[in-house]
């Protein structure tokens, strides 16, 4: 049977996009940070901003921190702020790539005093949790090596491992740890968490409250996304997504700009497991070096709402028949039907019945609110990457 556009526009209404603090503030490329007006220049202003990206698409309710790009002296203060605001923190990003001691890595490196140093910035980062009601730890590591032979690959695992442990038990019992991988870079030869495979070995070793973060950017070309995220939700251990796109490698620009099709592939994973509204966290990880940055976010959650939508609509009885069948052509055609469907009538529609402006690019440019944090706002803080 055909899908109801009451349906759903109902499960739309579950899915909820969180928004990266970083997203809001000024970012380049190694080669330049183009500074624009307006920026946020502490940690209030970056979720006022995101707040903007919520008031006009009711999707986006949660913001992520990265510690310590969003250090403050009061973290409960910049919870309340939040909630002031119509959002909550999110999840409670860890850096532990931006200091000197951590060029030959963090938690693997062979040095017991930077490993300390790197496990007491994680502890920390759990009472920043603590203290905003964030659920949720975040862990990416940098740490790699440039040449084989640089150090022992075994022992790095170990140490990795030893580290995790470390944290994972000082988690409150709602809390989870997500690990993140990344193929490469900053490290050339070797990544200490560089796939899917990695993350889940030390997750499962961990317990049931580790789970994995697949960043849409961080894999070889024409890896099978939608297949790890098939198997992880499988074991029940897909923690969250960082969306964002992937032209040549890990760019951070807009979910779904690249390849769409990839994304209403992942989407319908999740939606054929029923993922929407669960533990799962739709997170984005992007930085707008060139494009206006609330607008840029906006249209983001916005491409993720459409992939959404057109899984969505996928007749999965058809489906089921056309597989069963071995119908190769018909169960092509079903989720084609689907993908090929415009969504953007039934979004508006969505939006108009939850009390929003059916376009929300259009309502925030209206909105004046670009040109007042002009205006107020002069000195503008870096992201963090720009930094
Ligand atoms: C690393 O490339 C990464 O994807 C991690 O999630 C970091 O925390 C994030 O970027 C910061 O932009
Ligand atoms: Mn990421
Ligand atoms: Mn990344």
């Amino acid at each position: 049977m055909a899908v109801t556009s009451d349906a759903v526009r109902a499960a739309l209404r579950e899915l909820r996009i969180e928004l990266p603090s970083w997203a809001f503030g000024n970012s380049g490329t190694r080669f330049k940070v183009f500074a624009q007006a307006g920026v946020p220049r502490d940690p209030f202003e970056k979720i006022a901003d995101a707040a903007q990206v919520h008031r006009y698409t009711g999707a986006a309710p949660e913001v992520s921190l990265h510690i310590p790009w969003d250090a403050t002296d009061d973290y409960r203060q910049l919870g309340a702020f939040a909630v002031d605001h119509g959002v909550s923190i999110g999840v409670i990003n860890s850096n532990t790539f931006q200091d000197d001691d951590y060029r030959l890595g963090s938690v693997c490196h062979p040095d017991p005093r930077v490993r300390r140093k790197a496990i007491d910035h994680l502890l920390a980062c759990v009472d920043v949790m603590d203290a905003t009601g964030s659920r949720d730890l975040k862990l990416w590591f940098a740490d790699g090596l440039n040449y084989p032979g640089q150090d022992d690959l075994r022992a790095r695992q170990d140490r990795l491992a030893e580290a995790l442990s470390e944290v994972y038990d000082r988690l409150g019992p709602e809390q989870r740890m997500l690990l993140e991988y990344k193929l490469f870079e900053p490290a050339f030869y070797a990544t200490d968490v560089p796939d899917w495979g990695t993350a889940l070995l030390h997750c499962l070793r961990l317990g049931e409250r580790a789970a994995v973060v697949v960043d849409t950017g961080h894999h070889a070309p024409h890896t099978n996304i939608e297949f790890i995220v098939a198997l992880l939700l499988r074991e029940g251990r897909l923690g969250a997504f960082d969306l964002n796109s992937r032209f040549y490698a890990d760019d951070d620009l807009m979910a779904g700009a690249a390849d769409p099709f990839q994304l209403f592939r992942i989407m319908n994973e999740i939606v054929a497991a029923g993922a929407i509204g669960g533990e799962v966290r739709f997170m984005l990880d992007q930085c707008h070096n060139i494009e206006p940055k609330i607008a840029a976010v906006i249209r983001s959650v916005m491409n993720v709402q459409e992939a959404t939508a057109k899984a969505l609509l996928v007749d999965r009885a058809a489906l089921h028949t056309a597989q069963q069948e071995g119908d190769v052509l018909g169960a092509r055609a079903v989720l084609m039907d689907a993908y090929d469907t415009d969504v953007r009538p039934l979004l508006a529609e969505s939006r108009t019945e939850m009390g929003l402006d059916p376009d929300p690019i259009a309502a925030f440019a209206r909105s004046g609110y670009a040109e007042s944090v002009i205006a107020q706002r002069v000195g503008g803080a870096a992201a963090g990457w720009g930094a």
